[in-house]
């Protein structure tokens, strides 16, 4: 049960209902505290929610991309495929909420607008609502910011976006009805992961696609099918010690990482492993030797490897070229795909690049670049998020002193361990910026975030603690380790979201935390078995 010494409308206010929000009602529950969350969107399922369109699946296989913090959940769900198509993890997800009878606590279309911590009453007031004099404002003992990492859209300020005719649609915002576009011609700008997804099924529907690439990425194939059962069989018969060894692997995921340095290798055994991870299919392409993430020349080896596929997939040598990255692979995002490069071999796709010369503007029938107009009947934004500190800054939060967010973090997020920030007691994020997050597997990255937050608040509720904050030397000296480890990878050195380039004016940081699932998993056990080390309590 809990005991709130200070009278509030909620215990635990908690924004956003994709996974993490939802299991955070759970184990708030679990305390015997009043939660409730709080969600924009009108279904629950965070970036499932939302990311509806066509070929939208997760990179992480189907049997590790799920929750386990109940076995009897791990026995019961059944996945068809071996990575799951979004449909099917939105299910999921409404599975959650009706089997732990979440929903009754769950408020949809219900954006939250601002979080402002009352210093006097130590508390936070938290105004909800639409912002058209519907809203409210609750008090709340904690926050949890369940925001998602990849949850705000980053819609490029292009000139002309109400001049067009036509619909315009970005991947991150998908209509739920769908969209048809048999027959169409249309124009899809961006060439990340959610474009690559898109772009083979768009294909096969218009009449025409031009697709508008500012950097190519490198995509490797999923070869995606239906789930082996056997393997379903197995891992389920297996699960704890799976879990646990995904628990013990960089990006929490267990799969085979070779302990072997590309240059013990040569040049045809270096393509032997290159092949057979290619053949294997997915992200353990990167994990085939142990430096290609930190040393260029071995980098290039791979690169070298998917340049060469590139070439061989596609007919048009220039279009190949076109499609050929040539920075660092693994550095942006790596892309899993099924049928994208050979998509550019059919009759009605074409690419055009604009790395030197961007969309000028939208027009009424289309789009410009480079003096050239091209005419379509819908254009597709597949640009991506203001990630990782995007959906936090879009709500007005004030800590202490009425300090905005905003400005503590105008040069980049400053936390402690991802979890908490210096000035704002008592307001907790789930997967923040400066946790591994993003370079993990999801899932047990927000349970562990959950389990921690929900442990800490147990914690000060048994102790007679009112108050949760991270000391400033704790944070300063957290987000010196993050900086310094992230400059131990190659992926801190390219323009990619994880550094805010994608979006302009956004700070340079390197936000996710590079360090790895276990040594991160560590380093918050050993903060709370020294007495909650860089934090007060209150
Ligand atoms: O976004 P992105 P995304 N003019 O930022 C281009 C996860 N995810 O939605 O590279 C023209 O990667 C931009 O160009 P550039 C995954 O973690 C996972 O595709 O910045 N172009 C880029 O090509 C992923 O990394 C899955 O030069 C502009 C594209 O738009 C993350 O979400 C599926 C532009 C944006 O690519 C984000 O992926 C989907 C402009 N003004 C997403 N602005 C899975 O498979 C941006 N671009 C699980």
């Amino acid at each position: 049960m809990s005991h709130p010494k200070r009278e509030a409308d909620l215990d635990v206010l908690i924004v956003g209902a994709g996974f993490a929000g939802m299991y955070m009602l759970y184990r708030a529950r679990k305390l015997g505290l009043k939660g409730r969350v709080f969600e924009r969107g009108d279904g629950v399922g965070g970036t499932w929610y939302w990311n509806r369109y066509p070929g939208a699946r997760c990179d992480v296989e189907s049997m590790q991309y799920s929750m386990q913090f109940d076995p009897d959940l791990e026995q019961e769900w059944e996945w068809t495929e071996r990575y799951a198509p979004q449909p099917e993890i939105l299910d999921y997800a409404n599975h959650i909420a009706d089997r732990y009878e979440l929903r009754s606590d769950i408020r949809l279309s219900c954006p939250v607008r601002a979080a402002h911590f009352d210093e006097k009453a130590a508390l936070w007031r938290v105004t909800v609502g639409d912002g058209n004099g519907s809203g409210e404002t609750l008090t709340a003992r904690f926050v949890v910011m369940a925001t998602g990492c990849l949850s705000q859209p980053n819609k490029p300020g292009v000139e002309g976006m109400d001049d067009f005719r036509g619909p315009i649609y970005h991947t991150g915002e998908w209509p739920k009805e769908g969209v048809d576009f048999t027959g169409q011609r249309v124009g899809v700008v961006g060439t990340g992961s959610s474009a690559i997804q898109a772009i083979p099924i768009i294909a096969e529907q218009a009449g025409h696609l031009t697709v508008f690439q500012r950097t190519p990425n490198y995509a490797v194939p999923a070869h995606n099918g239906p789930i082996d059962p056997e393997m379903v069989e197995q891992v389920k018969a297996n699960y704890r010690e799976i879990r646990e060894k995904a628990k013990t692997m960089p990006a929490g995921i267990a799969f085979d990482l070779r302990d072997v340095s590309a240059f013990e290798a040569d040049d045809a055994e270096r393509r032997r492993q290159f092949q057979s991870r290619w053949d294997y299919g997915g992200l353990t392409f990167l994990g085939c030797f142990n430096d290609l993430l930190l040393d260029e020349e071995a980098n290039r080896f791979a690169a070298d490897f998917v340049r060469e596929k590139i070439r061989e997939i596609v007919h048009d040598p220039a279009t190949a070229e076109m499609l050929c990255p040539d920075n660092i692979i693994g550095c942006k995002r790596l892309c899993v795909d099924t049928g994208y490069y050979r998509t550019f071999n059919r009759d009605n796709v074409s690419l055009v690049d604009i790395a030197e010369t961007p969309v000028e503007r939208l027009t009424a029938t289309g789009l410009r670049v480079d003096g050239r107009d091209y005419a379509f009947d819908a254009i597709v934004f597949a640009t991506g998020f203001d990630a990782m500190t995007g959906a936090l800054l879009n709500i007005d939060i004030r800590g202490r002193g009425g300090e905005r967010l905003r400005d503590k973090w105008d040069g980049g997020p400053r936390n402690y361990l991802g979890l908490s920030m210096h000035g704002f007691p008592n307001l907790f994020t789930v997967t923040g910026p400066g946790s591994p997050s993003v370079l993990t597997n999801m899932l047990p990255s927000i349970e562990q975030h959950v389990e921690w937050i929900a442990d800490c608040i147990g914690h000060m509720d048994a102790n007679g603690r009112d108050l949760i904050e991270a000391e400033p030397e704790a944070e300063d000296s957290w987000v010196d380790h993050v900086n310094e480890v992230s400059g131990l990878s190659l992926r801190s050195t390219c323009s990619s979201w994880y550094v805010g380039a994608n979006v302009p004016g956004k700070p340079r940081v390197f936000m996710p935390y590079i360090g790895g699932f276990p040594a991160y998993a560590e380093k918050i056990r050993d903060v709370v078995a020294n007495g909650y080390e860089g934090f007060r309590l209150s």
